[in-house]
């Protein structure tokens, strides 16, 4: 049976050592909980990082037993590896990159060495215990190759991609030398999730600028397969946090904490070390409040936890030292003997301690400068069991977007945040419990729990929706029956598009012009069969590329038609009259003036406004405009406006391909048709077949033809199956 294994850089467990032996403590994280109703089921695996060397291989194979029987396997990192991959490459490229602080950013190539490196390693640890159905899911930045290395080994495989932390914009992830293999290896995921549609926006902007994979309405169009992108927002535990709130050993802790600060108004703040916390700020702000406020003084303090973490990297180091710096000169400055303004721990506590701290606090200051979703906030209202208590949040965490009732400030607005601590300070009860009562109701439907469910079953529905475009796949079965078929036919044609059928998109038109390859294909083919070149492209190219070779030529979606016998010449197809042309090129030309990059065809039937080259996004803006301006004129001239690939054409609706195929197959008794094309101009040419041809459109579209192909490399293979 198909099992799960979940991926993450870190094990849900801490791997110590003591005394020359080894020990695990197991992480609380809410992520560990969610998940444990997954790992922990049948044959299903968690594989990581147990966050501690080991060198010794008796040891090892020690750990890899006693791991075995908790449902999870090590990835062993040496000490260069953890250097170099995790505190190098993850946190001081990805990490600062991905929060916007792009000034801590280091470049520095044997870290980016490292981390493909280690990518590899938790690619080969997967490969040992995966089959090729299982369901494969990778958490998190330090993880990005992953998907792709092992697509490559399993191609079948289903795997799933989350992101915990912020996807910046493009401006920031087109600073990284290593944007493309990044962006790419994260794509080799058939779902990939973030908290926020920020996010996933984000993410589907890079892709499209990046690779140039494009997308629409959250799936990227890979070239043999669909991606789903979507936001999960990630939930908590949420009985887990009212429960122990409530619990006789927490309540008889804050009677103990009470007793100590009396009844001042707590303000909580914890957060891991780290410089997007925005802990600096915060305690500036709460010092502005001091310093306006003197009847608050003895009234409120802070209690702030501070979790150790990468304190090897020279960035956090320098942070620790501003904070202590920062709360040292706020004590001496306002401590009386009975109260000092902040309670600054840099430690963590155990988990009763903890909702404690949460359950007895008036205000829990949450100001990240930017967090990917934050956790903290959420924990401390589901620890207000007795609803009273604010929650001041900042717009940059991903919480944000969903805990519309807490005090939403600026973290970059120091007034602002002197301003939140106030109006909590002074809230009236009813409002405080309206405000957290309505955020309880949220986090206790979108909990930890949910979030799995949801996200698993995302997974089962892009496998599905990938099933359900790949179900007319030409494999392996359909090329040997068009093999057949076409060995055995007295009479064949072939109807083949040109751009994206036989040949890959360039940036000019002009360049796409038949490789040494395609040469050879077709004049195998026409040996053999009548073959017919079918395409939007002009009559003068189309005979100037195909010069000489025995094919019959449709060119400009079948207004010009040139057969083979015919040696030198044209023939118009439809009796057009051009004279809309010169309305419609003056606003075409209009259009190309305030669009860099962008340039008018002209056909002889048809004026083509191109915006391959024109500033992504810029371009689709353009062009939309550009459509519902000719749409309008194209009425009163009874022509017709359509969208191909980065083109908008004008032209009138009565010719197309369709038409053009029908009147070239006109007394002919054929025995074997084939039509293969890429966009919308070849469904005309697909509706127009009979029953017993076969037709196959590139790329996983919906399509009237009966087969899906993935790119122009399969239609020259299967074409080169065919004169083998
Ligand atoms: C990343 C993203 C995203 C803290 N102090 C103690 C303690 N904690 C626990 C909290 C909370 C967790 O640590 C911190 O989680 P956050 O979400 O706030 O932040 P990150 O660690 O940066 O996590 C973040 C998250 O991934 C999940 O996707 O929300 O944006 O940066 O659960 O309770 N736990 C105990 N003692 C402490 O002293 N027991």
């Amino acid at each position: 049976m198909a099992k799960t294994i979940i991926v993450s850089n870190r094990l849900p467990i801490s791997l110590r050592h003591r005394n020359g032996r080894f020990e695990f403590k197991p992480s609380a994280g809410g992520l560990a909980t969610g998940l444990g109703s997954i790992y922990k089921s049948g044959e299903n695996i968690w594989i990581g990082w147990p966050g501690n060397t080991v060198d010794d291989p008796e040891q090892r194979a020690e750990i890899i037993l006693e791991l075995h029987d908790l449902k999870m396997a090590p990835v062993f990192l040496s000490k260069e590896d953890v250097e170099q991959f995790y505190e190098g490459f993850s946190n001081e490229t990805l990490w600062p990159a991905f929060h916007y602080f792009t000034q801590y950013m280091v470049y520095n190539a044997e870290h980016w060495e490292a981390y493909k490196r280690v990518n590899e390693k938790f690619c080969e640890a997967i490969l040992k215990k995966a089959d090729p159905d299982d369901t494969i899911w990778v958490h998190d930045y330090q993880l990005l190759l992953l998907p792709k290395m092992l697509r490559e080994v399993l191609p079948n495989a289903t795997i799933a991609f989350f992101q915990h932390i912020p996807f910046p914009s493009y401006e920031i992830i087109r600073m990284i030398p290593w944007r493309r293999e990044l962006l790419e290896g994260v794509c080799g995921a058939d779902l990939i999730g973030f908290h926020t549609y920020d996010d996933m926006r984000h993410f589907l902007s890079a892709v499209g600028r990046i690779t140039g994979m494009s997308s629409e309405s959250g799936y990227i169009q890979a070239e043999n397969r669909i991606i789903n992108v979507d936001s999960f927002p990630m939930g908590i535990d949420y009985d887990k946090f009212a429960k122990q709130a409530k619990s006789k050993k927490t309540q008889n802790i804050v009677k103990e904490f009470r007793k100590q600060v009396a009844d001042q108004k707590l303000i909580i703040t914890i957060d891991r070390l780290d410089y997007s916390k925005g802990i600096p700020q915060r305690l500036e702000a709460f010092n502005k409040l001091l310093k306006d406020h003197k009847e608050l003084h003895g009234k409120v303090s802070m209690i702030m936890i501070v979790v150790p973490s990468r304190d090897k990297v020279q960035s956090y180091k320098e942070l620790k030292e501003e904070i202590d710096l920062l709360v040292g000169r706020m004590n001496s400055d306002y401590s009386t003997l009975n109260w000092v303004p902040v309670h600054y721990f840099y430690r963590g506590f155990p988990f009763e301690e903890l909702s404690a701290f949460y359950s007895m606090s008036d205000i829990a200051l949450v100001t990240p400068l930017r967090d990917g979703m934050n956790l903290v906030c959420k924990e401390f209202v589901a620890s207000k069991t007795d609803q009273t208590g604010v929650l001041i949040l900042s717009e940059m965490a991903g919480a944000s977007k969903e805990l519309q009732d807490a005090v939403l400030v600026n973290p970059n607005d120091q007034q602002g945040v002197v301003d939140a601590i106030y109006e909590a300070l002074t809230m009236k009860p009813a409002e405080q419990k309206a405000r957290i009562s309505s955020m309880q109701e949220s986090l206790k439907k979108y909990d930890i729990f949910q979030w799995v469910k949801v996200f698993m079953d995302r997974i089962e529905h892009v496998k599905q929706k990938q099933a359900e475009l790949t179900s007319k796949d030409v494999d392996t079965k359909v090329i040997t029956e068009i093999q057949k078929s076409f060995k055995e036919a007295k009479k064949p044609v072939l109807f083949l598009d040109y751009d994206g059928t036989l040949t890959g998109f360039v940036a000019n038109p002009q360049d796409a012009k038949p490789d040494a390859e395609l040469k050879a294909i077709v004049k195998g083919l026409s040996q053999k069969a009548q073959v017919v070149i079918i395409s939007g492209r002009d009559k003068d190219t189309l005979g100037t590329w195909f010069k000489g070779f025995h094919v019959d030529m449709i060119a400009e979606h079948g207004v010009w038609v040139k057969h083979k016998e015919n040696k030198g010449d044209w023939e118009l197809y439809a009796d057009v009259d051009d004279s809309w042309k010169e309305d419609i090129r003056s606003v075409m030309e209009y259009y190309v003036l305030r669009t860099p990059g962008a340039f008018i065809e002209e056909k002889h039937h048809s004026l083509v406004w191109h915006y391959r080259k024109v500033e992504s996004g810029l371009g689709d803006l353009r062009m939309r405009e550009l459509f519902s301006h000719l749409k309008y004129m194209a009425r009163g001239h009874n022509l017709q406006v359509l969208e191909g690939n980065m083109v908008l054409e004008i032209k009138r609706p009565d010719i197309n391909k369709g038409r053009a195929a029908t009147a070239m197959m006109k007394g002919n008794e054929y025995d074997f048709i084939l039509a293969i094309g890429d966009d919308w101009t070849d469904e005309d040419t697909f509706k127009a077949m009979p029953k017993n041809a076969y037709s196959i459109r590139v790329g996983y579209a919906y399509t009237q033809a009966n087969y899906n192909i993935k790119s122009f490399r399969q239609v020259r293979n299967l074409l080169g199956k065919l004169i083998q």
